[in-house]
């Protein structure tokens, strides 16, 4: 609240405030004030989308099918929506989200244009303070954050970064207007997703086009196509089935980028036990389903880097400058990163006005007003697009001051301990505060939507067991969070994913500093749900139910 008398008292405490008006920030309001909460929301956009309204760069797309990347909880939703490709774009997810907004008929909950900046709790009230960078304070009994996985952007630490002379752009933080590239003399830094899905529409536009590449990467020819109306009926018609199938599935989703296509029988042949002629077969007749087309490849390194040469034989196949070719064969193991889903890519680099700059062989060492330095050369640039990710799943919630029990905050917890959570969805020491696809849950290795819908159903379910109970808070029991933590760290242990050789923000990797644990629970969403189903038939084991004491602590 401003600083004013008219603002003094306190304010009036909510039942929940949920931070985020995104794919779950949505489904939370609905579902918690169809409970008979009193629940507000508090983003920091001016429209509600999350990830989809941020990430408004050329070429943004799902790499999963939109049939799937979809709540799942209403068939009125489902049925009333029409996706025009099988793998939605950006601005349609986006007026997807903002359709079921509209249909749930939620916006009155939903405060944008409000960046929530600090949570402070009140243990003998059982109660958080919400603070908005507008000076704003909220009350409320629970916190959700909704805050996602991949929101809190980096800004690369390049020197002279603000001396440029001309247009720098943020692939995360697109103008929503767009851009046009027409004539100009562009740079995009990073080859993750969102580079390696921006570049080819930016080639097409720019009179030159440098990709500025650190660690190239691993993808897939996107199989998106065009939905006619009628097969889209038909689809729409087996929703039912196609959502037992997700419900069923390892990762909450039929079909995952780094499995192969539905319907294909299932993987047999192990690749260490292959021969040359083989694997040359399999390259010519499965084009690039070959290197994910065999049993072992995730096993180990060995079946690995089997599965990268046929990769690399891919590429040399489609690029035809054999240095830029080499130069794009990724260094890391198959699959230790997020498979980028792409339009081509690879074909970009045959065109003239496009030129790979392997970061490798000289890294960026300054930005000057009219351009890029590297330890090798000076590249004259009129745009600069820094595609250079996020601080994945902890930074939206680090960023914010949040101070639990006894003045101890999320953020030096975490940064000395690691994201050690309860099932990623509570912080020992941090009562009544829910982190939605929080670290430590299936989260970003399963299907967003459906992750989110099971963590928002848990967190409703857990609500409602303690206004029954008369209850007030709710925490990790002492321990259970680091047992947890432990138990989800056995599940990768030793899997690729830790190789020394791979560095991924799953791992934090890409962050400085940031302890290196594989934030994401490992052992997909139908196992995870399994166990929190248990957990709630055993009356929340794990957690403490409690009222606040006299003292200030619960018990
Ligand atoms: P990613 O996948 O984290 O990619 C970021 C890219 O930016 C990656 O190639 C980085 O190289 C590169 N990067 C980061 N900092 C720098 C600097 N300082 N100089 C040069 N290059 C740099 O983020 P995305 O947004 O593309 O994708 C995020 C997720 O969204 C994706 O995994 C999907 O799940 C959806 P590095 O690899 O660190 O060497």
């Amino acid at each position: 609240m401003p600083d004013t008398d008219e603002h003094s008292a306190p304010p009036q405490a909510l039942d929940v405030i949920v931070i985020g008006a995104g794919i779950a920030g949505i489904y939370a309001v609905h579902k918690l004030r169809g409970l008979g909460f009193s629940v507000q929301a508090l983003e920091a956009g001016d429209g509600v989308g999350g990830t989809w309204y941020w990430n408004r760069y050329p070429g943004c797309r799902v790499d999963i099918q939109s049939i799937e990347f979809s709540y799942s909880f209403s068939d009125d939703i489902q049925q009333s929506w029409d996706w025009s490709e099988t793998m939605a774009d950006q601005p349609e997810l986006e007026r997807y989200l903002n359709f079921v907004a509209d249909r749930l008929d939620i916006r009155r909950h939903i405060q944008l244009n409000t960046r929530v900046t600090a949570l402070t709790y009140d243990d003998s009230g059982a109660c958080w303070t919400v603070r908005t960078e507008a000076g704003d304070e909220f009350a409320a009994q629970f916190v959700v954050c909704a805050t996602g996985c991949l929101s809190e952007p980096l800004a690369p630490p390049i020197p002279g970064l603000e001396t440029f002379a001309g247009q720098i752009l943020y692939t995360s933080r697109f103008p929503a207007q767009g851009f046009d590239f027409t004539g100009k003399r562009v740079a995009v830094v990073g080859t993750g997703s969102s580079g390696v899905q921006a570049i080819p529409v930016i080639a097409e536009q720019a009179a030159d086009l440098y990709v500025m590449q650190r660690s190239a990467a691993y993808t897939r020819p996107s199989p998106n196509r065009a939905l006619a109306q009628p097969e889209w009926e038909q689809m729409k018609a087996g929703y039912a089935d196609v959502r037992a199938q997700e419900r069923a599935s390892f990762a909450g989703t039929i079909y995952f980028p780094i499995l192969p296509t539905p319907g294909s029988p299932p993987l047999t042949k192990r690749v260490v036990d292959s021969t040359p002629e083989e694997r040359r077969q399999a390259i010519d007749e499965l084009g690039w389903d070959a290197p994910w087309s065999w049993a072992d490849v995730l096993e180990n390194l060995e079946a690995n880097a089997y599965a990268g040469e046929m990769y690399a034989e891919l590429i040399r196949r489609v690029v035809v400058d054999p240095e830029t070719a080499a130069a794009l064969i990724p260094t890391y193991p198959v699959g230790c990163k997020r498979v980028i889903i792409e339009n081509g890519y690879y074909q970009s680099f045959n065109r003239e006005n496009v030129h790979l700059v392997d970061l490798k062989k000289g890294a960026i060492t300054s930005i000057e007003p009219a351009g890029i330095q590297t330890e090798q050369d000076f590249f004259e640039l009129d745009v600069l697009v820094f595609a250079t990710g996020f601080d994945a799943m902890t930074g939206a919630l680090t960023r914010m001051d949040i101070t639990g029990r006894g003045g101890r905050t999320l953020r030096e917890f975490w940064a000395a301990e690691g994201p050690v959570t309860y099932l990623g969805l509570q912080v020992e020491g941090f009562p009544n505060l829910f982190t939605v696809s929080g670290p430590g849950s299936p989260s970003v290795r399963s299907n967003m939507f459906q992750s989110i819908e099971q963590h928002v159903e848990f967190i409703a379910g857990a609500l409602e067991y303690l206004r029954d109970k008369g209850c007030r808070v709710i925490e990790p029991r002492p321990g259970a969070a680091d047992e947890w933590t432990s138990y989800a760290a056995t599940l990768v242990n030793s899997t690729i994913m830790e190789a020394d050789s791979c560095n991924s923000w799953f791992l934090g990797a890409n962050i400085p500093g940031k302890k290196r644990v594989f934030m994401p629970y490992f052992g997909g969403l139908f196992s995870y749900r399994e166990r929190c189903e248990d957990i709630v038939r055993a009356d929340y084991e794990g957690f403490e139910l409690s009222e606040p004491d006299a003292e200030g602590s619960t018990g």
